[in-house]
Order: C-alpha cells, then structure tokens, then sequence
C-alpha cells in the first residue's frame, strides 16, 4: 500500500508540475486538431549589465538601439524562434540564435519611480516607490531598443480557435499562438551568473512584466502578480508583429524561458500526436497496428485514419509499413 501511494503522490506532482507549465489547452479542441507545443527556447536580456558570453556564443551580440524582435514562428514541431533586428517589413533584417544575442536595456531605460509609486493601474510591475523602474518601451524612443513579437508567416496546418479571454483581447477566432512565460531567471551581474535565481520566488527582488498601453494598462505577464504561472501569457496573431513594455524592475541579466503551443492538424505519420514525426512514432505505429485498442486508448485524441494512412489508400493498414519507414528515415 505505502509504496503505491508514494506512487500516487508522484503522480500527482508530475500532473501538478504539467500544469504549472501553462501548456494545457484552455478550450476543448476544435474537431479533427491536436494540441501541439514548440520546444522550450530562452532569451537573454541584460539590463544596464551586459552578458560578455552566452551559451551560443563566446561572442554574442547586443542588440541596442534597434528595431527588434522575438520571432516566435510555428511551423510545426520545435518551432521557429529567433532574435530578429532590422525593418519593420519584417524582411531585410537579420535573425539571431536565441543564444546567441542578447537584448539590451541600456541607461535610458531607467525611469526614477517617485515616492507616490506608478500611476494607478501599473500595480503588476512590482516596482517601488522610490526606486528604479527600467522599461524597454512600446513605443519607439530613440536611444533605446524598440522590442516586440513576431511571427511571420503562416504555417497551413495552423487552425483557428478562441482562447476566450477578453482581458488579454482574445476572444475570437484566430490563428492564435499561446505564449506561456514558463521561467525567468535573474542574477544582478556577470559575477554572480552561476547563482541564477528564479522570479517565481517572492523573495526575489527582480520582477519582470510583459504589457501595453491603455487605461488601464494591460499585463500580459507579470512575474509580482502570483510568481510564474499560467497567467503569464500572451495571446499572439500567427503572421502578427506587435510591441509591447518589457518592464524591469532590477538591473541586471535575466534568461526568459517561453514556449508556444496552438492547434494544429496532425500530420502523416505522426502516430503520438506530438506534432513531430521521428523515432518516438514508431511504439505507437506498430501498438497502432497490431492493438488498435491500446492504441485508442493511449491516443485518444489522434485520429489514426489521418496520421496512419501513409499511402494515402483512404484506410490505415499493413500497406503502410514502408511507406512509414521511408517518412521517417527522410525525416531531416
Ligand atoms: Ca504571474
Ligand atoms: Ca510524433
């Protein structure tokens, strides 16, 4: 009995932990999608300190002073994120590794907080009165970084549906991407990088808020409000390209860990339903075809008759062994 409730409390942690991680679709799924989710990528932003390497780069560059973005693309499986810097067609610029530029906020990004506070409204920054608030603005001041999203293009097997959240103004169809803040971290400067520490502790002086304009302001993530949580995210247009306030309220270097999930239609081959075709396909593929009870009850949600009928014959069956194997093996 003990041991199979230690199991049981594991269990429920694990779920627990899921969803902490802010991944879970927020509505049923429209008929015939999978709920699909990128890798995890982190961005590196540096406030008044500078990162003098990062993990891609012994060099990495600082983007100051430009028209940037975070390129946050869904094209399936791991996605498409980089660090774009150039015009605002969003064509012509240049694109950077996540790790390998970091995005800064220089002097002119801190703002003295008077001894009344922010105005009204701006609560969910966490900054103090009289202290230094450092925002990377919405709208463009020249000398500092003018930081937004992006995601050009559009991926076909994208579908639309409703987050059904009129706060965060999205509360219709849409080819939406849910951009989940899964973690930040922050250490005051280069000497202490290797004692990162998590925003998610209320202990931690440094909050980090993501918002726009408007009265009131709208957060879309705040770290001061609730730690880090499936609250800190934001509703994005797939082919969109927005600014908004990144707002600081410690300098020094911090990592953003985000992750992007939407519903997508499953592709060929993809017999788990993880909007990835590779190696992890092949237990479900033959469960698939010799226990289709199992199957149906592993994956409840992926329809076979779309993922298994390789071969196109309208049915899924031993027809589409080879076909299978040669999907995979031509897998890049
Ligand atoms: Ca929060
Ligand atoms: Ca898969």
């Amino acid at each position: 009995m003990a041991s199979t409730r230690t199991l049981a409390v594991l269990l429920l942690g694990v779920t627990a932990a899921v969803a902490c991680a802010g991944t879970e679709p927020p509505v049923p799924p429209p008929a015939g999608s999978i709920w699909a989710t990128s890798d995890l990528y982190t961005y590196y932003f540096g406030i008044i300190e500078v990162w003098p390497e990062l993990p891609g780069s012994a060099e990495p560059v600082l983007v100051d002073n430009d028209h940037a973005g975070i390129r946050i693309s869904y094209n399936g499986g791991p996605g498409d994120f980089y660090v774009y810097v150039g015009p605002f067609s969003l064509i012509g610029g240049v694109l950077y590794d996540p790790n390998t530029a970091f995005l800064y906020g220089n002097a002119s990004t801190a703002f003295d907080v008077g001894p009344g506070g922010l105005p009204a409204g701006f609560e969910f920054t966490g900054a103090e009165p009289n202290s230094t608030f450092y925002n990377l603005e919405q709208n463009q001041v020249p000398g500092m970084i003018f930081l937004g999203y992006e995601a050009p293009g559009t991926a076909p097997r994208l579908v639309e549906w409703n987050p059904g959240d009129p706060a965060k103004f999205a509360n219709f169809d849409n080819a939406w991407l849910q951009v989940d803040l899964i973690d930040m971290r922050w250490a005051p400067d280069w000497a202490s990088v290797d004692q990162m520490v998590s925003l998610n502790d209320p202990n931690v002086p440094a909050d980090f808020s993501l918002f726009q304009y408007g009265s009131p302001p709208t957060p879309y993530m705040s770290t001061f409000w609730g730690g880090i949580d499936s609250d800190d995210r934001l509703y994005f247009s797939s082919g969109g390209h927005d600014h908004f306030n990144w707002g600081f309220t410690m300098p020094g270097l911090y990592e953003m860990d985000i992750q992007v999930s939407t519903f997508v239609v499953p592709q060929v081959g993809d017999f788990n339903c993880d909007d990835r075709v590779d190696f992890a396909d092949i237990n479900p593929f033959v469960d698939a075809l010799t226990n289709p009870t199992q199957y149906a009850q592993d994956y409840p949600d992926c329809p076979l008759d779309v993922v298994g009928d390789v071969n196109e014959s309208g049915a899924f069956g031993f027809d589409d062994i080879n076909p299978f194997v040669d999907l995979l093996l031509a897998q890049p």
